[in-house]
């Protein structure tokens, strides 16, 4: 494989841990946990794994010898920067306990797991990829672990392979299901300990106990250093207003991100949209009159950030997935027999008047993206629709109208970007390096601590990471019930962006200066070496949320 200077430069790259885990490690068991909301119905659903004490690692000085231990692995859900070195920290973890263990990574995710496709993951496979994006080692996919007969047939590979813990790294929805397998191999004495880790780009798999979940840090910064491109080009010919839609699924934490990092002129908060019970056209007017605004200085020109999850925060909009989604389960088979040509009026004729009306009102692209397929979790896919068009589309006619009426003068012409699948695999940052190989390390303290149903945790990451602190999180603390497909089920619960957090007042007491003044700011690409390097440049989101200000 032919590798670029930086990517031999990173190869040589080596972690940084929190201190407790450099020498002989020893697990302190805390307080005793109960789960966010709905005790009584989790305790129930999970009586093996439920109410398990906070674990923490600290330094000891005695030398355990304990037995070879065999170990799977499991990359599941969207890529996220960092994966790579969440498997090279548990691989030097578990070697540590015994330079005979071994780690078996289960290929393109869960289904790797029920297909039995797996590959030995050796010394020379992990070097290969220390510190390096993507998830390609061993790939991903997004099937679901959800039934006993898929636990049982993943079973049967993990004892043919003699593995005692199986580490699943994912987002809120695989570790519900790395949760749901750690109580069922619990309640079957299978012998088989499940420990999760938490990923994803989105960041909206944390809470008091998982600071930030990897990879948010590293794609904010890439997607930073290219609004902050476009920034410079908008400022420099001042001729388009660009709508760059930003990934993250349902929460808005990228898109507040990237706000702070770069100061756009408009940045849409879906969590604030949905708060004020906004419209599509409230947001249409808000963003016109800022158009109008700028244009009265003679500044025709802009950056919006748009979340990815917007439409689903639209009250109206929301209430209309619901329907549609329903109606697409129960008639799935009669829709598609209709000709695509006729799918639109044959779904406005289904519909009740209020949905059927919005439906209507919408443009043919956007309204057929809402009827593609849900992700096997039963999500709608965001990253398909095509908001920020919609939106250039319908402000433009709006700004139209009003220029009739004397209320706008300008030109308003538009640019339209989305940025997701540019920063999910992009070399970890310093931050997610070491962050990510902390994580796998802890994973493989949990399993030689002998404990199951716990999601890997490394806290105090805005400090050195010689004063991290790494432990385990009992996965039954962060789960609530919550309505999916109909049924109410036991999941992990999704942390949206507060409206009240320090992030996001921090861009509410700015944006209306960042609207008008073109104040942008340009991060430029990540940095491997040098300041940031010393920094351990975490995420301004991060450092707001740790209050510690004074290093913004
Ligand atoms: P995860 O929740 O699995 O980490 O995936 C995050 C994400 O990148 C979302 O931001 C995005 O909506 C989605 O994946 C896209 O999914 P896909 O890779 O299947 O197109």
């Amino acid at each position: 494989m032919t590798k670029s200077t930086l990517e031999i430069e990173r190869a040589t790259y080596e972690p940084k841990v929190p201190a407790a885990l450099k020498g002989n490690v020893k697990a302190v068991d805390g307080e005793y946990t109960q789960s966010v909301a709905d005790q009584n119905e989790i305790k129930s659903l999970f009586p093996n794994t439920y109410g398990l004490p906070v674990v923490t690692f600290e330094k000891s000085h005695e030398k355990q010898n304990m037995p070879a231990v065999n170990v799977g692995v499991i990359l599941s859900g969207g890529q996220a920067p960092g994966g790579h070195n969440v498997i090279a920290g548990l691989f030097d973890g578990i070697k540590k306990i015994n330079n005979d263990s071994r780690l078996y990574g289960f290929l393109l995710g869960p289904g790797g797991l029920i297909k039995h496709k797996y590959k030995e993951l050796t010394a020379d496979i992990i070097d290969e990829y220390r510190n390096t994006g993507g998830f390609d080692m061993i790939g991903s996919g997004r099937d679901k672990l959800e039934f006993d007969k898929q636990f049982d047939q993943g079973l049967k590979i993990l004892k043919e392979l003699q593995i005692k813990a199986l580490v699943i790294i994912g987002g809120d929805d695989s570790n519900t299901n790395a949760c749901v397998l750690a109580e069922y191999y619990a309640k079957i004495n299978a012998g088989i300990q499940v420990i999760g880790c938490p990923k994803t780009i989105d960041g909206d798999l944390k809470n008091e106990q998982i600071e930030t979940s990897f990879g948010f840090d590293t794609a904010c910064k890439v997607y930073s250093e290219v609004i902050g491109n476009i920034q410079r080009d908008c400022n420099s010919a001042q001729k388009y207003w660009h709508f760059i839609k930003l990934m993250g699924r349902s929460a808005s934490h990228i898109a507040l991100e990237c706000a702070l990092q770069t100061h756009p002129n408009i940045c849409i908060i879906s969590e604030e949209v949905d708060a004020l019970n906004q419209t599509l056209d409230d947001i249409i007017n808000q963003i016109a009159r800022i158009v109008a605004l700028r244009a009265k200085q003679g500044q025709n020109f802009g950056t919006i950030l748009i979340p990815e999850g917007l439409i689903e925060f639209i009250p109206a909009m929301r209430r209309l997935i619901a329907e549609l989604t329903d109606f697409l389960i129960k008639n799935e088979s009669e829709f598609k027999l209709i000709k695509r040509s006729e799918q639109r009026n044959y779904i406005i004729s289904k519909l009740t008047k209020e949905n059927s009306e919005l439906y209507a009102s919408l443009p043919e692209t956007v309204a057929r993206q809402l009827t593609l397929d849900r992700d096997p979790h039963g999500n709608i896919q965001v990253s398909l629709i095509e908001t920020e068009k919609l939106l250039a589309e319908m402000v433009a006619t709006r700004l139209e109208e009003w220029g009739k009426t004397d209320k706008y003068k300008g030109t308003f012409v538009t640019q339209t970007h989305f940025f997701g699948y540019e920063g999910r695999c992009a070399a970890p940052s310093n931050y997610d390096a070491d962050y990510c190989y902390s994580l796998g390390f802890t994973a493989s303290c949990l399993i030689a601590a002998g404990k199951t149903g716990y999601m890997s945790s490394v806290r105090n990451t805005t400090a050195p990471a010689d004063k991290w602190i790494a432990g385990g999180i009992p996965i039954t603390m962060m789960l609530n019930m919550e309505r999916r497909n109909g049924e109410l089920k036991a999941v992990i619960q999704k942390a949206l962006v507060k409206l009240d957090g320090a992030p996001f007042k921090e861009f509410e007491a700015n944006r209306d200066d960042w609207a008008v003044t073109t104040d942008y700011v340009y991060p430029g690409p990540i940095q491997y070496f040098g300041k940031t390097e010393i920094c351990n440049q975490s995420t301004k989101t991060l450092k707001l949320e740790q209050k510690k200000e004074s290093s913004l």
